[in-house]
């Protein structure tokens, strides 16, 4: 990306070195048994899923192109143009888009360039309708001639290539640095959006409750490996029969393992999980209708005061977002702060963000919004975002708590003056009662837990078999 690569001048510049750009990559010369690019064939997206027809989006992103004088925009993010032109790929795993580059006019047809071979004949003719279509070879020189007809293009330099502003300059085109215009409207989700969400936040649930009351059947025995829960939880998913992918390689530390906060279990690393220590999982699960993303640390036979404790004030950080009302204009970076205090308090803190953004059937981690000391991003009502502390005593076992939640419209509070915003919890799974310390809990954190357990139950009771139901009741049990 161009911002990278400033970065990387500046660096060279103080170090007294020099940043050469090469004509190839050196890689290539060396990189023999290179796959071909990817060739997924592309769906579209319905309008009844997305919620607006891809020329209304259009139309929006125009405007935007439109008001910073710009001629044109590109767009390189691939979830980005697949939200504005309602399509859907399988070039990247786990993320449903395709490969691909757009050219967006601030008046008149849209240029997409994507691999023909991604393309049945209906889809074609349906993306016709509203845009050029054109080999990717053809980008760069439309690039090209857009520069040398003086156009000013637009860029999101975050996002963008050297290379692509490079091909705009050195043909005579002026940049125009600003945000992928898309980026905010996509992260802003509709009414139809929402709706498809908690359809399969619900789905979901279901498949994790089954799991969840599968692990406790196996798990104490000692006998289970990380590999073993993530497939069977993965298998739990797949029987919902609309599974459309994992929306990324499950996370499944057992002790030690658990305190590496991106660890991914490979045959080399899949430890036996241990008796006696908390278990960590974050998955989550790709639908038409929406995306998933949770983590739960469970207990597997007995644990210590010490285990309970690090869970509990995790759990308290959890709330603290979860419950949080807060004014328009206020940012992720303003709400971090309540993930942590208690564990502050306590002389422990965990070295990520608190929350990021999720797409709609998208990427499971897309911007603006974040909640993270670095989040400067207003939350706005219909942005979806994870709620996930955490706490990772090395070598021990890691702890982390993770539900989506949707930043709802703001509404009134009795006695109050001001309208305040607040998130709806999408995800509907307990959390494991057995690793709690009641007495650390105050009275509204209590109350908070057992709202949410009594809202799983009911949501998910008339959808689930006897065994799986017993198990529910007992672990939503109001404490
Ligand atoms: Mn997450």
């Amino acid at each position: 990306p161009v911002r990278e690569v400033r970065r990387l001048q500046s660096v060279c510049d103080k170090a007294g070195a020099e940043l050469v750009a090469l004509d190839q990559n050196p890689i290539d010369a060396v990189w023999k048994d290179r796959p071909e690019a990817p060739v997924g064939a592309v769906a579209l997206h319905s309008e009844k899923l997305a919620g607006r027809s891809a020329s209304e989006k259009i139309s929006e992103i125009q405007a935007a192109i439109a008001a910073k004088d710009a001629g044109a925009c590109v767009l390189t993010q691939p979830d980005s143009i697949a939200w504005l032109f309602n399509i859907r790929g399988s070039d990247v795993t786990h993320n449903p888009v395709p490969l691909s580059f757009a050219v967006v006019p601030a008046t008149g047809k849209p240029s997409l360039f994507i691999d023909g071979r991604k393309l049945s004949n209906s889809v074609r003719e349906t993306l016709h309708v509203l845009v050029d279509v054109e080999e990717p070879q053809a980008f760069k020189a439309k690039l090209a001639s857009l520069g040398q007809a003086g156009a000013s293009l637009m860029i999101d330099p975050a996002l963008a290539g050297q290379g692509i502003a490079d091909a705009i300059v050195n043909a005579g085109g002026q940049l125009i640095e600003a945000a992928d215009p898309v980026l905010l409207p996509k992260a802003i989700k509709n009414g139809a959006e929402i709706d498809g969400a908690r359809a399969a936040h619900l789905r979901d649930a279901v498949a994790y409750a089954k799991f969840l009351c599968w692990f406790d059947d196996i798990a104490p025995s000692g006998e289970l490996d990380e590999i073993g829960a993530a497939e069977k939880l993965e298998q739990f998913r797949l029987e919902t029969g609309v599974l459309k992918d994992i929306s990324f390689d499950t996370i499944s530390g057992a002790g030690p393992n658990g305190a590496i906060c991106h660890y991914r279990v490979s045959r080399k690393s899949n430890r036996m999980i241990p008796v006696g220590r908390p278990f960590l999982i974050d998955s989550g699960a790709q639908y038409e209708d929406g995306t998933t993303d949770i983590t739960r640390t469970l207990a597997v036979g007995e644990q210590s005061a010490e285990m309970s404790r690090h869970f509990t004030l995790v759990l308290k950080g959890h709330i603290a977002i979860s419950s949080a009302r807060f004014p328009l204009g206020t940012t992720g970076a303003q709400l971090d702060t309540l993930a942590r205090i208690d564990l502050w308090k306590a002389g422990l803190d965990f070295d990520h963000g608190t929350g990021h953004g999720v797409g709609a059937y998208l990427s499971v981690h897309e911007g603006p919004q974040r909640i993270a000391k670095t989040g400067t991003v207003p939350l706005k009502p219909g942005m979806i975002l994870s709620n996930e502390p955490g706490y990772y005593p090395a070598g021990e076992y890691g702890i982390r708590l993770e539900n989506l939640e949707l930043v709802t419209e703001p509404s009134g509070i009795e006695g109050g003056e001001r309208p305040m915003l607040a998130f709806e919890t999408l995800t509907l799974a307990p959390f494991d009662l057995r690793l709690v310390d009641r007495d650390l809990l105050s009275d509204a954190e209590r109350d908070w837990l057992n709202a949410y357990h009594a809202k799983v139950l009911a949501q998910l009771s008339p959808l689930l078999d006897n065994k799986t139901l017993t198990w529910l009741e007992e672990a939503t049990t109001a404490i």
